[in-house]
């Protein structure tokens, strides 16, 4: 037997679909238990238990993700690159066959599912609180980085066309904007309006650079925020980067500036009004002293040069995805309720803002970081 606690109105699917679904995989049937499981807004995650052992099923959305087999044989590749490397330390959570023998499952719905194993006695944290916790950041995205380099940027396929494609974002954003009546002049709107407007020319600074080839593609996470980080839950070092759908070839500057934009501001995604916005220059500097150590043999002047940029540019392209999001109609990211998609564009536009006054400071703190030691 299986017990499941399944959020009806989020999932929309029965207990028994979801064991069924599990069951289809190499697991000892039969499940026992399944439940909701972390915070993703794209994919649907559930914990399941089975034998003794937990596992993590994910639906992958098809409406982001266009060819979702393409997710797990870059994972594979990833896996094979961590297990020629040991001495990295790297952790890749398994991913576990169908019965078939497939990677994945598609459902007679047409979505597909896969089933890894969860990786025990490890936590994510809810905020960086010291700065052991910080370094750690910073060793585990420069070891992935490092990990990364021996595989050329096209040896693995692209996952998501056009992710961290900023003027992609900014040209979506300006043609929402024509469609929505009103949308320029609504008071609800309008500051967050405004202020992607006035940055326009921010969005083009790394896509720029890339084509005019000063800065290389290489092999990237893309979505480093701090959920994505599992820390050994006894000894506190990170473990493992996680959720690894949008593994795939992009700059390595969106993954500093992704992480930092995430790490470095205590009050989160979802502000509760108790911490302000800020982004904290000291846990800043310490991640990226962390990741120096790992990368600066190999990471290029000009890669070093544009990290300011990518901490400025990173808060505002999230801001400006939540945003269009907000106008056209919560289609990508989740909401628990309308409204939480423009609010959330709000803070991250509110960290470009402390960013911004911090322009010299954060300068000044990259080149520390990178100097010879
Ligand atoms: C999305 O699904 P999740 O929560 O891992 C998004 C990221 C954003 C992040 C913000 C494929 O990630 O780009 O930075 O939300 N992923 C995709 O929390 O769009
Ligand atoms: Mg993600």
């Amino acid at each position: 037997m299986w017990r499941a606690e399944i959020d009806g109105a989020q999932q929309g699917r029965t207990q028994a679909s979801l064991g069924t679904i599990a069951e289809a995989f190499e697991i000892p049937a039969p499940v026992e238990a399944i439940a909701p499981y972390g915070r993703g807004l794209i994919n649907d995650t559930f914990r399941v238990e089975a034998g003794g052992t937990r596992y993590v099923l994910q639906r992958i959305n098809g409406a982001v993700f266009p060819d979702p087999l393409r997710i797990m044989s870059n994972i594979q590749a990833l896996d094979r690159q961590a297990r020629q490397h040991p001495d990295l330390g790297f952790q890749v959570p398994a991913l576990i066959a169908t019965r078939a023998g497939d990677v994945g499952l598609r459902a007679p719905d047409g979505n597909v599912w896969r089933l890894m194993t969860l990786i025990e006695d490890a936590v994510n944290l809810p905020r960086i609180e010291t700065p052991e916790q910080a370094r750690e950041v910073g060793r585990l995205l420069g070891r992935f980085h490092t990990l990364l380099q021996s595989l050329p940027a096209d040896a693995l396929g692209v996952t998501l066309p056009g992710f961290h494609d900023t003027p992609a974002y900014l040209a979506r954003f300006l043609s929402v904007l024509e469609r929505i009546e009103g949308a320029r002049t609504d008071p609800a709107v309008a500051t967050c309006v405004r202020f992607a407007i006035d940055r326009q020319a921010l969005a083009r600074r790394l896509a720029d650079a890339r084509n005019r080839g000063e800065i290389p593609v290489r092999v990237i996470h893309g979505d480093p925020k701090i959920d994505n980080i599992l820390f050994d839950r006894d000894s506190g070092r990170a473990l493992a980067l996680i959720d690894l759908d949008t593994l795939q070839p992009g700059l390595i500057l969106h993954d500093i500036g992704d992480c930092l934009r995430s790490c470095c501001n205590h009050s989160g995604e979802s502000a509760d009004g108790r911490t302000q916005v800020a982004f904290d220059l000291a846990v800043a500097e310490t991640i990226l002293h962390a990741y120096a150590e790992q990368t600066r043999d190999w990471l290029s002047p000009e890669e070093i040069a544009l990290i300011p940029e990518a901490i400025r540019l990173m808060p505002f392209e999230l801001g400006l995805r939540f945003l269009t999001d907000h106008l056209d109609g919560d289609r990508y990211f989740k909401v628990a309720e309308p409204g939480e998609n423009l609010r959330k564009a709000g803070i991250q536009f509110a960290l470009v803002t402390d960013i911004e006054g911090k322009a010299a400071d954060i300068k000044a703190m990259v080149s520390r970081c990178f100097q010879t030691p």
